[in-house]
């Protein structure tokens, strides 16, 4: 019998090197002209907008073909007629702040079988359904953070409801089960968790359901959202009801939506991240996905132009970096 041979020496080595190397790729490596499509959750939300503007301008740098299209509502299904044409348009890489987790996956599993790389951003999906993930921050971080914030601005005692996005959307879900993972610290033993009310980031349910929060809960002393559209929507409605000065709203906006709320004295701090960089980044990564310069295995790193060198986490997951926290004293220093 022929024995089996393995490699031996600089053929050993090469194997070893393909199977556990990761890639390294440098801006002269993306190609030109590659073709690709941003879908954001819904294309009326500020948010929104600049996160695609972000993308735009470094598909611009890069000498690519961006476009934007999407939604108008942030429903769990709203996304799959566009990628559908996307697919048909033969696009290079489809970028996407998902709605669901799962309801996009068989479209974008179908786009990546004929080889159109596929980037989620923002909300990601099921991992399987992309190839990166591009998150504006650690996700742990941010909502360990914010229920630090709100317990310093509820004197760490009361009741205080959510006021969240779409049922479906990740990326607050994922929030959401870290804030109550560190609401189990003995320090907020006095501060209750009441509600999880969800206002389909659209501004007028997000403003009935701060409405309908307030009668329910007349003791409520506080609420997060962790949606720039929920927060600006409870602000709004707080500002000229009887309960402003009694009930906080603190979470997640930009600094622009919510200027007239820190000036005004409704709203104390806030946070974010810069969306325009986020769409920046993801812009980059499907770039350098299509030019085969990254597969997106974890350890692959890239030029991730002005944000300079960026590297694949576990789970295809790249981090933007850590949100900044905005109150009467910065607010004025930014402008998105
Ligand atoms: C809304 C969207 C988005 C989220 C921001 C903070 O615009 O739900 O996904 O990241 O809020």
């Amino acid at each position: 019998m022929k024995p089996i041979r393995f490699p031996r020496g600089p053929a050993l080595a090469a194997a070893f090197l393909a199977a556990t190397v990761a890639l390294t790729a440098s801006a002269a490596d993306i190609r030109n002209g590659l073709k690709i499509a941003f879908v954001p959750k819904q294309i009326n939300n500020p948010y929104e907008v600049i996160a695609d503007d972000g993308g735009m301008a470094a598909i611009k740098e890069m000498k690519g073909d961006g476009k934007v299209v999407g939604p108008s509502d942030a429903g769990a299904s709203s996304q799959v007629s566009y990628i559908n044409t996307l697919i048909t348009q033969r696009q290079n890489a489809i970028v996407i702040a998902a709605n669901d987790a799962n309801a996009v996956v068989p479209y974008l599993k179908k786009a990546m079988s004929q080889g159109i790389k596929v980037v989620t951003f923002d909300s990601d999906t099921a991992p399987d359904g992309r190839q990166i993930f591009v998150n504006q921050a650690d996700s742990e971080a941010i909502w360990r953070g914010q229920i630090q914030l709100l317990s310093k601005l509820i004197g760490a005692e009361g009741e205080f409801a959510i006021l969240s996005a779409t049922p479906n959307a990740t990326n607050q879900n994922t929030w959401i089960k870290w804030m109550q993972e560190e609401l189990k610290k003995p320090e907020y033993s006095k501060m209750k968790l009441v509600k999880i009310a969800y206002g389909n980031d659209d501004d007028q349910k997000s403003f009935v359901e701060t409405q309908g929060l307030l009668q329910a809960y007349p003791n409520l002393k506080g609420i997060v959202a962790p949606t720039s559209v929920g927060i600006a929507a409870a602000a709004r409605y707080i500002s000229s009801s009887p309960a402003k000065g009694k009930v906080v709203v603190t979470g997640l906006s930009t600094p622009n939506q919510m200027r007239a709320f820190v000036k005004n004295g409704m709203v104390q701090a806030f946070q974010l991240w810069d969306p325009g960089q986020l769409g920046y980044l993801a812009a980059f990564a499907a770039a350098n996905l299509a030019s085969g310069t990254i597969t997106g295995k974890e350890g692959d790193s890239f030029d991730a132009g002005k944000l300079g060198k960026r590297t694949v986490g576990k789970s295809g997951e790249v981090i933007l970096g850590p949100p900044t926290t905005f109150d009467a004293a910065n607010i004025d220093n930014f402008n998105f």
